[in-house]
């Protein structure tokens, strides 16, 4: 039996607002486990990862560095993660990363590059996630993960768990954008990184589109890791998220999305982030996420 490891990212250093780092538990509640035993898997919740970063409910808003919020908490989170799913991946476990605020992409990438010559990257977000301190418009650096898993941002990001760039931008797809900053147009630019907006998915149809994100990583990658935020959808699907923007994504089209990458086979490994359930309406978004994990894990919609 295929074995799946969960690990709680309870992490909220990324950004400002309090609640994201109970977003593990809140999908947990929405019935993860039992989900996707009932589709086959053999599930191991590892719990939430810990260490010496208690959240602090007043909230945390320290610009250690310049222009980076809560600096050391991120890279402290990070370590300890990265941890966690590189053992996951070593064991043979397929790595569930439940989050929590997407900083902790830097860790979860970092965990699963070393096992990978060519690892590729579906983005499947509203944002790129793509910005450094110079560029970031907040400070946030949940809005940061992507560049800096390319080797672009302060090099302690950059060079977290293991030195160097984790992922190649040509082996990166971004599906979902909406809110893209200047600095990240232009990186994308330079980078010519394969790109769909909601305006291309609009025109083209999630299915095109998901096929065409498969095709062109299928031969030139050896693992595609998919970092999905839940702002990726519209907000009447999640409201439960700290950065929604209109105009999103549905769930069924985000279902079959995850059909298509169940089909593909060359999923290892999975972020489910931006759950936060003090935003939410009665742990919807949870749910929500639970469903979108399913139709990766096999399950088959029947009405
Ligand atoms: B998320 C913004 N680009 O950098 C920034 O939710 C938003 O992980 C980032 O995608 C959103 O602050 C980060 C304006
Ligand atoms: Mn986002
Ligand atoms: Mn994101
Ligand atoms: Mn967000």
């Amino acid at each position: 039996m295929k074995k799946l490891d969960i690990i709680g990212a309870s992490t909220s250093f990324g950004q400002p607002k309090l609640g994201v780092d109970l977003g593990p538990d809140a999908i947990r509640y929405a019935g993860l486990s039992k989900t996707l035993s009932d589709l086959g898997y053999d599930i191991n919740d590892k719990g939430n990862i810990s260490g010496d970063f208690k959240v602090d409910v007043a909230g945390h808003s320290k610009k250690e560095e310049s222009n980076l919020l809560n600096f050391e908490g991120v890279l402290n989170f990070n370590e300890h993660l990265a941890k966690s799913v590189d053992e996951s991946i070593t064991a043979g476990h397929f790595p569930l990363v439940l989050g929590g605020d997407h900083s902790l992409a830097i860790g979860s990438l970092a965990g699963i590059s070393s096992h990978y010559e060519n690892l590729g990257v579906i983005w499947y977000d509203a944002h790129g996630d793509l910005n450094d301190s110079h560029t970031s418009p907040s400070g946030n650096i949940h809005g940061m993960p992507l560049a800096a898993s390319c080797g672009v941002g302060h090099e302690r990001m950059v060079n977290l768990y293991n030195d160097g760039v984790k992922v190649k931008p040509e082996n990166v797809v971004l599906v979902g954008m909406r809110d893209l900053d200047e600095g990240e147009k232009k990186y994308i630019k330079d980078n010519n990184i394969l790109t769909f907006t909601m305006v291309d998915i609009r025109e083209k149809g999630i299915k095109a589109v998901m096929e065409e994100a498969v095709s062109y990583l299928k031969d030139k990658t050896d693992g595609i890791h998919l970092s999905l935020d839940v702002d990726a959808l519209d907000p009447v699907e999640t409201p439960g998220t700290g950065t929604p923007v209109d105009g999103g994504l549905s769930l069924s089209e985000t279902q079959l999305a995850m059909r298509i990458l169940n089909k593909s086979e060359r999923i290892t490994s999975m972020d489910l982030v931006e759950v936060n359930p003090l935003l939410d309406e009665k742990n919807k978004t949870a749910e929500k996420a639970v469903e979108i994990a399913a139709h990766l894990f096999g399950k088959v919609q029947r009405y």
